[in-house]
């Protein structure tokens, strides 16, 4: 197995410790193949590792790889004409009545082969990777039929084929009601969310299941029906939850057991509660936020009291976040929801990899994946502090530079 050090670092571990982002000065991480095998200040190396080959950091600060864990980001075709057409003062019917909306990339992405939403998606992955990305959740959704959602789910996982970078699926039939289902939601919730499902998790493309819950999507009983079926597969499951308004979604979620709840810009604090009871992430998306021009914060006072562990994600989706930074859904969560840089580097490391129910990575300790970012700066929150610069300097991506 190859060995080497990575010295005179300054190391943002995030493990928990007196120091603010688990900071470690002048310290070394030794890389053994694909893992983190031994890490700590330089004075207590121990003398197995002093003969390794060391490349010097200088001072330069290394934090664990960026993770985003929430995104749309295989799709058809883009929004820019409707995003346009309300900027000239169409209203949002017009739009409509112009074939856009979520419909418009439902419609484009139908069109679309396998190949085209691939090569379609991976400049967003590489606008990803240049940040120090290593690892992404992709949804469906945007099919709303069984072949198109299964299309979609096999073009993500091949960006893993075609970059360095590691891709979880996430099958979110329960996404939209499509135009031929309109004013049926529960056959569409029977006759094809539900079978798509059952068929993508037998081809092994499922990782995890969710669902829009939303009086402009589902109500939390068609969500149950799905949750029943991800739960007799056995599935993780996560929800989509109080974006636009107070629904109980986030109740039912942890029900269910769930692995987060995301958005929850309307979430009271009895939800907050049952997040906490059932251990799930909250997933804060500022993206989508900005996008909407909301007003309404998450209750992230409310996620603090009860000790919930919250996430950020770019939402990267053709509507509602046409974002790809991660960098930058770090900024706004600070800005516009009053979370400190400490936060949302925990939020894009180790509680995104939590929201993904993932343990291997997200800190930076021995046994831990070595999934790493070296940048140029000197202190963490620089990386939350500019707008639209990318400080990185070197991504290692298990172990491998
Ligand atoms: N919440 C959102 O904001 C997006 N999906 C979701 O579940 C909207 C997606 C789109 O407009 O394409
Ligand atoms: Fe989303």
């Amino acid at each position: 197995m190859s060995q080497q050090i990575l010295t005179n670092a300054r190391i943002a571990t995030m493990n928990p410790n007196a120091q603010p982002y688990g900071l470690v000065e002048d310290g070394i991480i030794v890389l053994e193949g694909a893992n983190i095998g031994w890490t700590g200040p330089s004075a207590d190396l121990p003398a197995q590792y002093q003969n390794l080959d060391r490349l010097d950091m200088e001072g330069r600060l290394v934090t664990p790889a960026l993770i985003d864990c929430h995104t749309h980001l295989v799709s058809g075709g883009n929004r820019a004409h409707e995003f346009e057409m309300r900027l000239n003062g169409a209203s949002y019917e017009d739009v409509a009545r112009a074939g856009g909306g979520i419909i418009s990339t439902v419609r484009a992405t139908r069109l679309a082969s396998e190949d085209e939403l691939l090569l379609d998606a991976l400049p967003r992955v590489d606008a990803m990777i240049a940040e120090g990305v290593t690892l992404i959740e992709v949804k469906s959704g945007y099919g709303l039929d069984r072949d198109t959602e299964l299309r979609m789910l096999r073009a993500a996982r091949r960006i893993s084929v075609e970059r360095p970078i590691e891709v979880r699926t996430t099958f979110l039939g329960a996404h939209a009601v499509p135009p031929e289902f309109q004013g049926k939601v529960d056959e569409y919730i029977e006759e094809v969310c539900i079978p798509a499902l059952r068929t993508a998790h037998v081809e092994g493309l499922v990782d995890a299941v969710d669902g829009f819950c939303e009086g402009i999507a589902f109500q939390p009983e068609q969500i149950a029906r799905v949750f029943e079926v991800a739960k007799a597969l056995g599935l993780p499951v996560k929800l989509h939850a109080e974006q636009l308004s107070n629904i109980g979604g986030t109740k039912l979620a942890a029900e269910y057991g769930a692995m987060s709840a995301e958005h929850i810009e309307y979430l009271d604090e009895d939800g907050v509660k049952a997040m906490a009871k059932a251990n799930m992430v909250a997933v804060i998306l500022p993206g989508a936020f900005y996008t909407l021009r909301e007003t309404q914060t998450p209750p992230i006072e409310l996620l603090r009291k009860h000790d919930v562990p919250m996430a950020v994600s770019t939402d990267a989706n053709p509507g509602s976040s046409p974002m790809t930074s991660v960098l930058l859904a770090m900024n706004m969560a600070c800005t516009f929801f009053r979370m400190t840089p400490e936060e949302v580097l925990a939020g894009v490391t180790k509680n995104a990899a939590r929201a993904l129910g993932m343990t291997d990575r997200g800190v930076i300790a021995a046994g831990q994946r070595a999934d790493l970012n070296v940048w140029n700066v000197d202190y963490p929150a620089e990386l939350s502090y500019r707008i639209g610069f990318n400080p990185l300097h070197t991504r290692i991506f298990g172990g491998k530079f």
